[in-house]
């Protein structure tokens, strides 16, 4: 431990921690652009700096660890005013154009801006101009209001190992975008958006498909039914001022059926049928001697990083959809079918936590399932949010609602796909059954749970010993995949049976198109809230879901079905 005072206030933290950190600890909020808890601090915007009572420098919090004995000075007038000169000369680089920003009311310098009191900018204003990057459906790139504070740089290289971002250029023209001037469609990106969550300010934001969806509600020929995913449950309460975490299930429902949608889904209900059909999988590979380890394919960024860089692996990878766009098949056909509406008529909208979704809706041509596209758009739980304050509903004081039927009912194994292990765990649940013959009495499987980058277990099901893997955060996968490779050139056998893949840290719950301000903390509360959400379920196996059953028995027949694969699997490609 480490003696120190922060603004004469004694305290003791330990050793190797940053005075930032400590700061915080002792409730004292030091402003930075640069420095987020998921990335190594780089001390880019000097935002930061404090005085060493004795020492002439001034350090900055975010990169110094905190010395035995030293006294810091946090806040007063001098270092207020560095600050603030500091904000300005930001300013002076930064397009004034608040009024347009899908950051306006969330932008970290506008925040600062307000807080300084600046009134006007005393430097000439300097903006490079430089033209949106609009290439893919995911995100959008504007360079122009880019502080180069490299957060977006750190989550795509440290987090996600894709390095589609880079630094590029030096010093003052230093430009955070793709190498050699590409789009991010022409670069690495497997757009998972964790840039746009990371970025203080709008330079990198998810594309805003809002009006898509309003414009569908406004046509009377069409039927709008929305579905929404695990995740979104558990965190958007967060953009009406509640606590991460906070189920607000019912809210949602009835906020989308105030805003004119017609019926509403649940991705968790598919998040049971793909258990059936990913279980059925499994223990069909387990059984019959099939390719192991099987993978999950979920995650549309995951499968985008495995189709760029790892692609030996397709062998391994699950054929079942992911949850939504089962769903979104399922919508067009089964639904349809029983309403007797056209296809056609119907408008499929899907809300997630994540940008990557909005780009699998049309990834692969068996994304048309229905003959339609079985997805028509995918908004982030961020613009349901903007959707549900445009709409002048009050989100807090909203009755819970129920979803609609058929499509609706979900059990807690469907709802914890949302936090990392929670495929895993729904899939033991329902693989425990489809082996056994018998229930898992315990129900729960604690051992796939937690924050780990990395976690293995072992899991004996009549008397087999099943050896399973989840990584979460790309930059995770790539020791777990060689040992795997490893083996398969070998010939031995494979170190694992199953593994589950998400591409973001702590899965779907901290998905790039979450609410801001995503921090491990945050994750841990969204995921408690997750697998609260199961516990008060009255249902927790997906292969008891009473529509589940129903389903196969008047639709799909039984789990990888030809009427099921033709719905509900897909091909991959090199
Ligand atoms: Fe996920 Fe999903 S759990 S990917 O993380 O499998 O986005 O929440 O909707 O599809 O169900 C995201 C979350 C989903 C899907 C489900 C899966
Ligand atoms: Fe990197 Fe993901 Fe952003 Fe693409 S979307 S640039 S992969 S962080």
């Amino acid at each position: 431990k480490i003696h120190i005072k922060i603004n004469q206030i004694p305290m003791e933290v330990e050793k190797g921690t940053s005075v930032l950190v400590a700061a915080k600890k002792a409730g004292i909020h030091i402003p930075t652009l640069c420095a987020h808890p998921d990335l190594t601090p780089w001390g880019a915007c000097g935002l930061c700096v404090v005085k060493v009572e004795g020492m002439p420098k001034l350090p900055r919090a975010c990169v110094t660890e905190v010395s035995e004995g030293a006294s810091y000075i946090t806040h007063d007038p001098e270092l207020n005013k560095i600050r603030r000169t500091i904000v300005e000369m930001i300013l002076s680089n930064h397009p004034n154009e608040c009024l347009t920003c899908g950051r306006s009311g969330s932008c970290e310098l506008q925040t600062l801006a307000a807080n300084f009191s600046i009134r006007e900018v005393p430097f000439e204003s300097n903006v490079t101009e430089h033209p949106k990057d609009e290439s893919t459906l995911s995100i959008v790139l504007d360079p122009r209001k880019c502080i180069k504070c490299g957060r977006c740089v750190l989550v795509c290289q440290q987090l996600q190992d894709v390095w589609a971002l880079e630094f590029i250029g030096r010093g003052d023209h230093t430009e955070m975008m793709p190498a050699a001037g590409a789009l991010l469609s022409e670069s690495p990106c497997i757009k998972c958006g964790q840039c746009s969550a990371h970025c203080p300010v709008g330079a990198i934001y998810e594309r805003d498909d809002t009006k898509k969806l309003l414009d569908a509600i406004l046509d009377p020929e069409l039927h709008v039914a929305v579905q929404i995913a695990p995740a979104v449950r558990v965190a958007i309460g967060e953009a009406f001022g509640l606590e991460p975490g906070t189920i607000t299930t019912g809210k949602i429902y009835a906020a989308l059926r105030r805003i004119g949608v017609d019926a509403i889904f649940d991705t968790n209900f598919s998040a049971d049928l793909t258990i059936m059909e990913e279980g059925t999988e499994f223990v069909d590979r387990l059984t019959k001697g099939g390719v192991l380890p099987l993978i999950t394919s979920c995650c549309p960024s995951w499968v985008d990083y495995m189709e760029k860089y790892c692609a030996d692996m397709i062998p391994n990878f699950s054929t079942a959809k992911s949850p939504m766009m089962m769903q979104g098949a399922l919508t067009k056909t089964y639904y349809a079918d029983k309403k007797e509406i056209p296809k056609e008529k119907i408008f499929s909208a899907a809300i997630m936590p994540c940008t990557s979704k909005k780009f699998e809706i049309v990834r692969h041509k068996d994304m048309y399932a229905s003959g339609q596209q079985d997805v028509d758009v995918v908004l982030t739980t961020r613009e349901l949010a903007r959707l549900i304050k445009q709409s002048g509903i009050d989100f807090l004081s909203l009755p819970d609602e129920g979803a609609d039927s058929p499509i609706g009912a979900y059990t807690g194994a469907g709802t914890i796909f949302g936090a990392t292990g929670g495929v895993m765990e729904a899939a033991l649940r329902t693989g425990y059954f489809l082996v056994t013959g018998s229930e898992y009495e315990k129900i729960t499987f604690e051992e796939v749970r937690g924050m780990d980058g990395i976690r293995t277990a072992s899991i004996h099901i009549d008397g087999k010993e099943l050896r399973v893997a989840i990584a979460h955060g790309v930059a995770n996968v790539r020791d777990l995949l060689n040992e795997i490779r490893q083996a398969r050139d070998e010939g031995k056998e494979p170190p694992y049976h199953f593994v589950e893949v998400m591409a973001c840290r702590g899965g779907c719950i901290a998905g790039g198109g979450q609410p801001y301000n995503t921090t491990d903390e945050v994750r841990n509360a969204r995921i408690a809230g997750m697998y609260a959400d199961d516990q008060q379920s009255e249902i927790r196996c997906s292969h008891k879901n009473p529509f589940i059953e129903e389903i196969y028995k008047e639709f799909l027949e039984t789990p990888g079905s030809g009427k099921a694969h033709e719905l509900l699997h897909t091909h991959y490609q090199h």
